[in-house]
């Protein structure tokens, strides 16, 4: 994992001590991985064919008959063993990446989210719930997304920064799928089944989420935010009752 990120921090120049969420940095740590392979093969390949295309170019009377080498041991044992020792390599550091991706770490806070057309139902372990309607995030005049500091915090689901939260994730209509872009994980949200995924964020802020699987008219609107605070924060507004501005808007959308 240690010489992962340090090939992503050589390749990528940037630091990734601190990732602002996961499990986006091994989605990066592996995409570089692929990119430095693929380079290096590349250039592995083009370089000496450029140069032979060069070198050994028809000129008449030098070089008119090609010469006709009949096997190479060593030459084939080699093109065949390193390719198998990259592509084992790719598929087993790949395979380990898709194994943490899926399974949620053992202290994960979970969150069921229900998905509708158009919007999101997150509901809490004691309760608490947040809708995150499409036209609350709707600018009427310009039906363009409303900048983040204009929506109403009681549209916005909470989440404690740092801490793996794991999703159950359903649908009450038909297919949708739930993105959080910054964390670079998607996971469909299929009807009458739970499906899941996990996302941490380290660095406080607000983000948003989309939906990725097309599913009607108002799709492309279909999204929600993500408010992480610090824990204390999040304990705060955790411990308190819906208020009834979040009742007020709902009334409103529906
Ligand atoms: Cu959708």
């Amino acid at each position: 994992m240690r010489r992962t990120s340090l090939l992503a921090l050589l390749m990528a120049g940037s630091s990734f001590a601190q990732p602002v969420a996961e499990p986006a940095h091994l989605w990066d740590n592996m995409y570089y991985i692929w990119l430095f392979i693929s380079v290096v093969i590349y250039l592995a390949v083009f370089i000496p064919g450029a140069y032979f295309l060069i070198k050994y170019r028809y000129r008449k009377g030098v070089n008119e008959e090609a010469q006709h080498v009949k096997e190479n041991p060593t030459l084939e044992v080699l093109w065949t063993i390193i390719p198998v020792i990259i592509v084992i390599y790719l598929a087993t550091q790949s395979f380990a990446f898709y194994k943490t991706q899926r399974t949620a770490p053992a202290n994960s806070f979970d969150i069921k989210v229900t998905a509708f057309m158009w919007g999101w139902q997150f509901q809490y372990p004691n309760g608490k719930q947040v809708i995150a309607f499409f036209n609350m995030f709707e600018d009427p005049d310009t039906k363009s997304y409303l900048p983040l500091d204009k929506i109403p915090d009681t549209a916005k689901a909470y989440i404690p920064a740092g801490v793996p939260i794991k999703v159950l994730l359903t649908s009450q209509d038909v297919i949708h799928s739930f993105y959080v872009q910054p964390a670079k994980v998607t996971e469909d949200a299929v009807p009458g089944r739970i499906t899941h995924m996990w996302f941490k964020i380290n660095q406080p802020g607000e983000y948003w989420v989309f939906c990725r699987e097309y599913c009607g008219t108002k799709h492309s609107k279909m999204a929600a935010v993500l408010k992480v605070v610090p824990k204390e924060e999040f304990e705060k507004w955790y411990g308190q009752p819906i208020d009834s501005a979040n009742k007020v808007s709902l009334n409103k959308n529906f």
